[in-house]
């Protein structure tokens, strides 16, 4: 059960990647198709977002049958054939689990709700609520049938949260994974994965702009131990990832350290909500590069020295794309995704790419508040109407910061829905589709460089097991940071700006080799001029 550092995941979800039955939605077999796509790209493991039977309230994180294949992305014959053909291709799945929380369609909940006391323990029942608030607004609790009791939804209130302190609960949890190790899967994203230790009393919570009282519970260790050893720990190749909720570097260090037996890697969201105005997601501001800068450099020091592994990404299917939040995208498209790319391909820890982040994929630009479908942004825009916030700065800020932005379908080329599907899309194409499409991205800048960092990492243990530490941690510009391994030593140099910086090149950098960069190369000598945006990395011996 050691981690191969030298691999890199690819995130698929699976409803906007390739449809082949022509139902709007995408599916398995769309993925199997793209499989030689993804081989030459270079990626290892493919994380796919839930297809499980679901209600789909939530896209499949309301999970209604574990251990079965929703009919709208293919079949379970289908799953087998994906599994099959992926490791033909030397691409292990990702699969992920939702084991905070099911739908209130699942048969258990629907057991507990006809009143079956055994089932009934299976969810977190409470005669007072606690003044908990669900992540997708309103209270966490709701009514349970006519009992007079309230169950809880940290999310919607079609997701009931799970009670693990009840061992029959854990019991089945671990099933539903080991029917997975069975199908061949190695690899397990574990949703909200530290939220499932809750308190047996649950306390009130009146700072919720902090941390919840409910995340990071030390007995959230105790169920990973336990899941470890019941499933995946009996593998020698899997791979894990918990996504963390509001956590902090000590627990990380512990969830993800191989000496406790936890997880692999972690997830974590804070260099994700430099852009929010006061920790408010529902807000708009200009990033805060020095928060950005300290953020990565106290974490990746923090993780390296208690020997902690992150997962490193800037995309995934909750946030809004990278390339709008961090980058002037009118002039600066391609040298912006190329520097993100390489800031966290060098650095420690296993890198991510969402689809379409490959072809610098952009927010599609939507015109209406009928484009969304999502929960969470239908909830948000209506929240802020009942605040008194106009509909033109309520549709902005849902502009901005919907999750519907990054699940546009893949762009595969010009023509109609960008090559996803011949009927409708179940979510609108973005607008950048004629310009930005896998087609003419294959032979422009971003993806050839996206498959030189991951062949980088295969070739060099120094990025892929090297240690991390801040460099020019004053720069009011410039994200850079220093890699080490044995005899050789990496200089990372990341400019965040649209404007040219000029900076003291360390002198031990001064007579190293360029390793990669997204412009023309530069010579090396004491002042280096970065241009906008770009990155570069210095090869030099200790
Ligand atoms: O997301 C967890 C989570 O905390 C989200 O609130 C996330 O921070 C937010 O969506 C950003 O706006 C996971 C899944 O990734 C997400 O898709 C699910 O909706 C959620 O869990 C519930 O399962």
């Amino acid at each position: 059960m050691t981690l191969d550092k030298t691999k890199v995941v690819y995130q698929i979800y699976p409803k906007s990647y390739k449809d082949t039955t022509g139902n709007g939605v995408g599916d398995l077999q769309g993925i199997i198709e793209k499989l030689p796509y993804l081989q030459d790209l270079g990626v290892d493991v493919i994380w796919l977002n839930p297809f499980y039977p679901s209600p789909q309230r939530d896209n499949g994180y309301d999970v209604s049958d574990y251990t079965a294949v929703n009919p709208l992305f293919g079949t379970m014959a289908d799953f087998e054939a994906l599994v099959h053909a992926g490791k033909a291709y030397g691409i292990e799945l990702m699969l992920d689990m939702v084991l905070n929380h099911c739908s209130t369609e699942h048969e258990w909940f629907q057991k507990a709700l006809a009143g079956d006391k055994f089932y009934q323990d299976f969810f977190i029942l409470r005669d007072q609520p606690t003044d908990w608030v669900s992540k997708f607004g309103g209270s966490a609790w709701a009514p349970f049938g006519d009992t007079g009791k309230y169950y809880l939804h940290l999310f919607d209130k079609t997701q009931a949260d799970l009670n693990w302190r009840n061992p029959h609960v854990r019991e089945e949890l671990f099933k539903v994974v080991n029917f997975w190790r069975d199908k061949g899967v190695k690899g397990f994203r574990f949703d909200v994965i530290n939220l499932i230790g809750k308190d047996e009393e649950l306390k009130d919570n009146p700072n919720f702009d902090g941390k919840p009282e409910y995340t990071d519970k030390p007995i959230n260790h105790d169920y990973l131990k336990m899941l470890n050893k019941e499933t995946f720990g009996r593998d020698q190749d899997s791979m894990t990832v918990g996504e963390m909720s509001f956590t902090d570097i000590p627990n990380c260090v512990q969830y993800s350290n191989p000496n406790s037996h936890e997880l692999d890697m972690v997830f974590n969201f804070h260099h994700l909500k430099v852009d929010y105005d006061n920790g408010q997601k529902w807000t708009r501001k200009t990033f805060d590069f020095e928060e950005l800068k300290t953020l990565f450099h106290t974490w990746g020091e923090g993780m390296s020295q208690g020997d902690g592994w992150s997962a490193l990404f800037w995309n995934n299917h909750d946030q809004p794309r990278a390339l709008n939040r961090f980058v002037d995208i009118k002039n600066f498209r391609n040298e912006g995704a190329t520097m993100l790319a390489a800031s966290i391909h060098l650095s420690r820890g296993t890198p991510y790419i969402y689809m379409g982040e490959e072809i610098g994929m952009i927010d599609p630009d939507y015109t209406s508040m009928s484009d969304y479908v999502d929960v969470e942004s239908l909830n948000a825009y209506q929240e802020m109407l009942d605040k008194g916030k106009s509909p033109e700065e309520a549709f902005k800020i849902i502009q901005a910061k919907s999750r519907d932005n990054s699940r546009t379908p893949m762009q595969w080329d010009n023509t109609a829905n960008a090559g996803f599907s011949t009927a409708k899309p179940w979510l609108k194409v973005g607008r950048s589709y004629q310009q930005i499409n896998v087609a003419s991205e294959k032979q422009g800048k971003i993806f050839p460089f996206y498959q030189k960092l991951i062949q980088l990492r295969k070739e060099m243990p120094l990025i892929a097991e090297g240690t991390y530490k801040a460099a020019l941690s004053d720069s009011t510009k410039v994200y850079a940071f220093e890699r080490k391994w044995q005899d050789q030593k990496l200089l990372v140099l990341n400019n965040f700006f649209a404007e040219t910086v000029e900076l003291d090149l360390p002198a031990a950098y001064q007579r190293g080799t360029v390793l990669i960069s997204n412009y023309e190369e530069d010579a090396l000598i004491d002042k280096i001029l970065l241009k906008p945006y770009q990155t570069i990395a210095i090869l030099a011996k200790v």
